[in-house]
């Protein structure tokens, strides 16, 4: 996508350098503005901004002036968007090719500032992709049934174990789907509660309902914790919900731990899920939390079930 659209600017910037910049005066009295790309002497073809061709005949023009046309200094935008290469600097353009009623060159600052930032809402709407939370949070929850370690989705989920004696693993030993799940094996916190948390944030809308669950076993009386962390549209940490310490029962099945959570705080865009063991009630002695079937989307269940 970034090339495409890096090189649609490009073409552009390109057509309009090479192009004179011309009014062309109707005998009717009216204008046709943009470059002329063909002419003989019975007719002259004028390229409009919209990339529409008019062929005018000589007889029905009165006089041809130069003048910068919209193109011109739409190379002179984009040129200083592309210096800045920020997503405020290519929304920024978008809006001045609005103006412009430019919207083929609209859609590719668009496009560039989401190669900057995929999740920019402003950017995303413009283009008629407003978000689905749901639908973009499920999709990024590859592997929601845990039978690849998510190290290898590496730009998906990063460990958070600083300070920590974590030991993750894809493991078979248990499975509540398919044939493994992840292990949360650790004895000592660290700064925060030790596990997973995804890199991506993903867009929800204040008043939403939302819900994370997953299936939790333990076999030595460890504690899990989901977290749900509200984040502004800087990713700034907002309040956030989580599940608490989970106590799983120690006889060795499967339980469904839901947290379900309506983002209230008026600047809440985003929301970043983890995967922690809590080692409130067990510190200094190894457990190991198995987590399977990841679930973050609409309720699926009415609530206290
Ligand atoms: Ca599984």
């Amino acid at each position: 996508m970034r090339s495409t659209a890096l090189a649609l600017i490009a073409l552009l910037a390109l057509a309009t350098g090479q192009a004179r910049a011309d009014v062309v005066h109707l005998r009717s009295g009216g204008l046709v503005e943009g470059r002329i790309v063909e002419e003989d002497t019975a007719t002259v073809v004028v390229e409009k901004a919209s990339g529409m061709k008019m062929t005018i005949n000589r007889p029905d023009i009165v006089r041809i002036e130069k003048k910068e046309s919209s193109l011109d200094q739409y190379e002179a935008q984009a040129a200083d968007a592309e210096t800045k290469k920020t997503v405020e600097s290519f929304l920024a353009l978008a809006d001045w090719c609005k103006q412009n009623r430019m919207r083929t060159q609209e859609v590719a600052a668009l496009e560039r500032a989401l190669e900057i930032d995929a999740d920019n809402i402003a950017a995303l709407q413009r283009l008629g992709r407003a978000p689905e939370p749901y639908k973009v949070a499920h999709n990024a929850i590859q592997n929601a049934s845990l039978e690849l370690d998510p190290r290898n989705y590496g730009t998906l989920w990063r460990l958070e174990d600083s300070e920590s004696d974590l030991v993750t693993k894809v493991s078979a030993d248990q499975a509540h789907s398919g044939k493994s799940s992840l292990s949360l094996t650790a004895s000592k916190a660290g700064a925060k509660w030790p596990g997973w948390a995804t890199v991506d944030k993903f867009p929800v809308v204040v008043g939403g309902t939302y819900e994370l669950h997953a299936w939790l076993y333990t076999t030595d009386g460890a504690a899990a914790w989901l977290e749900a962390m509200l984040l502004d549209e800087q990713g700034k940490p907002l309040v956030g919900q989580a599940s608490g310490c989970v106590e799983i029962p120690q006889a060795s099945t499967w339980t469904e731990k839901r947290v379900t959570f309506t983002p209230q705080d008026p600047n809440t865009r985003f929301v970043r899920l983890a995967l922690r063991q809590c080692l409130d009630y067990s510190r200094g002695k190894k457990t190991t939390v198995y987590v399977d079937d990841l679930y973050f989307g609409p309720p699926t269940k009415s609530a206290g079930n």
